[in-house]
């Protein structure tokens, strides 16, 4: 069977918990990549059975998860992280959070299937127009780079064949008033980023590269900025 590594998932109600569910409904063993400050109440709500009723497969048995690994997809390396979010209450209890795909290499030596699922936009409310330099960078850092970034430590992982997907929307291309902090001019670069990874992960690692724009979908992210 095929392995999966989906990194953006923090409860049951966003994309990522959906892409899971189809994947292990064909038969894939499923690892999930939550965000370290979500970590511990992710995990604790799954070991109490909270999201039981929606691990229910097609099938009628539920998902398996086989592990939940930390991650922070803004910060490449243990020395990208700044001194108070190292010592922060959240951050200090997790472990190997910035080393994350040797974490997996170490666990289960490979992959199949990549999927990034997460974003984030501090400045998402204010239009462009007022976007602050750092909001229109965070949105850059947590929503493009990240998946630059994501390919780059898991291709030596990547089994040839192997795919990764990511999740866009349409207001890269047109205007949406209300998706604003630089999200647009993220989501344009992840849609560009996904051509050229596509070009350079295809010919030489044998990994295909796409980017989803699918419909509404009422996530925690959505409902944060009142879509
Ligand atoms: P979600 O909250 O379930 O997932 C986002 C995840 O990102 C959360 O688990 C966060 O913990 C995690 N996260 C945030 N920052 C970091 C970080 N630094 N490191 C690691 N993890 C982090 O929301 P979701 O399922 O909506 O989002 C998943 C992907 O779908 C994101 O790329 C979204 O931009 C994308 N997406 C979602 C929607 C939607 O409807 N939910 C839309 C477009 C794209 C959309 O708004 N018509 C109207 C609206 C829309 C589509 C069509």
């Amino acid at each position: 069977g095929k392995r999966a590594f989906i990194a953006g998932i923090a409860d049951d109600n966003g994309y990522g918990w959906a892409i899971a569910k189809s994947l292990a409904a064909a038969g894939a063993e499923i690892l999930i990549g939550t965000w370290v400050p979500a970590l511990n109440i992710f995990e604790t709500s799954l070991k109490r059975g909270k999201f039981d009723e929606s691990r229910v497969l097609p099938d009628g048995s539920l998902m398996n998860i086989t592990k939940v690994y930390a991650l922070d997809a803004v910060y490449d390396s243990l020395e990208d992280v700044p001194e108070d979010v190292k010592t922060n209450k959240r951050y200090a209890g997790a472990s190997n959070w910035t080393e994350v795909a040797e974490s997996v290499r170490n666990d289960f030596g490979s992959i199949d299937i990549l999927v990034h699922s997460l974003a984030n936009g501090p400045e998402v409310s204010k239009p462009l127009l007022e976007t602050s330099r750092n909001g229109y960078l965070a949105a850059m850092s947590a929503s493009s780079y990240s998946f630059v970034s994501l390919l780059k430590h898991f291709v030596p992982i990547m089994n040839p064949g192997g795919a990764s997907i990511s999740l866009t929307y349409i207001a890269s291309e047109r205007i949406i008033p209300g998706y604003g902090g630089g999200m647009s001019s993220a989501k344009s670069a992840l849609e560009s980023d996904t051509r050229v990874l596509a070009f350079e992960a295809g010919r030489r690692h044998k990994i295909r590269v796409n980017t989803i724009s699918a419909g509404p979908l009422g996530s925690r992210a959505a409902k944060a900025i009142g879509f």
